[in-house]
């Protein structure tokens, strides 16, 4: 009797565990960089390789399962000129020169056919590279994850300010269907996007207000005695901004969303 009592006692914990294990996997498993936190370097010392990781795929109808195909991504970071930025949680009405100095073009696309076929930058007015897309080809299997490879730029805190941290939040979509804003669901995307009111928000959604970023730590100058412990700045892409940009466009036709 006890015995029994002993082995079902096990064999629950064991189920609860595995579980637990199968649980959290679907609630940390998101879109994310590879790596999230790099420090702070001089574009004269080369560029930090990182990817987006594209953890699962969107929503299958018939199993509730995240394993539906994914077809492409589209991933942009903050321009830096109307983007939305916050020092300890504050609201900061200056520019990010006043925190960075050398923002303007982030990101150079590392060539890669593996799993997309095409792939092209979105680029602002000046021709600055502010993100990507990639898609097509045979794409992404679900139940496999993708590395989509890219670098950074070197990012420079400006010395003068309190800043111990830069962390710049992206805007990524990752694609399973092609529909217009109003077809948006669990789907037909995977948004990781922060809520800032564009139409790519995707309230009640799975990647809700949930986006990768990259953090950048103050590691060339140190912090002015007067900054005291610091302070650690967020960095947003506007409404504005995310609405112009993250999309896919080929050859001036708009492929995505539509
Ligand atoms: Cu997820």
């Amino acid at each position: 009797m006890l015995k029994s009592t002993k082995f079902k006692m096990r064999a629950l914990i064991l189920m609860t565990a595995v579980g637990l294990a199968g649980a959290s996997q679907f609630a940390f498993a998101h879109t994310r960089l590879k790596t999230p936190e790099i420090q702070e370097n001089s574009a004269m010392h080369g560029s930090d390789y990182n990817a987006v990781v594209i953890a699962h795929g969107c929503e299958n109808p018939a199993t509730g399962a995240v394993d539906a195909n994914t077809i492409g991504t589209v991933a942009v970071f903050p321009d830096g000129k109307d983007s939305i930025i916050t020092v300890d949680g504050a609201p900061h009405t200056g520019s990010l020169t006043d925190f960075v100095t050398n923002w303007g073009n982030p990101v150079t696309k590392v060539q890669d056919r593996s799993i997309f076929a095409y792939e092209g930058y979105i680029k602002d007015s000046l021709g600055n590279k502010l993100g990507f897309w990639t898609g097509g080809g045979s794409g992404l299997t679900g139940g496999f994850r993708a590395v989509v490879p890219f670098t950074t730029a070197g990012v420079i805190i400006n010395e003068a300010s309190c800043a111990k941290s830069v962390t710049f939040v992206l805007g990524i979509v990752d694609i399973c269907q092609i529909t217009n804003a109003a077809g948006f669901s669990d789907e037909t995307v995977q948004m990781w996007t922060p809520a800032v009111g564009s139409i790519y928000d995707g309230t009640g959604l799975h990647g809700f207000d949930s986006p990768a970023t990259l953090k950048v730590t103050r590691s060339i100058t140190p912090l002015p005695a007067s900054c005291g412990a610091g302070v650690d700045v967020v960095v947003k892409p506007s409404a504005n901004q995310l609405n112009r940009d993250l999309r896919i466009n080929i050859d001036g036709n708009q492929i995505w969303p539509q």
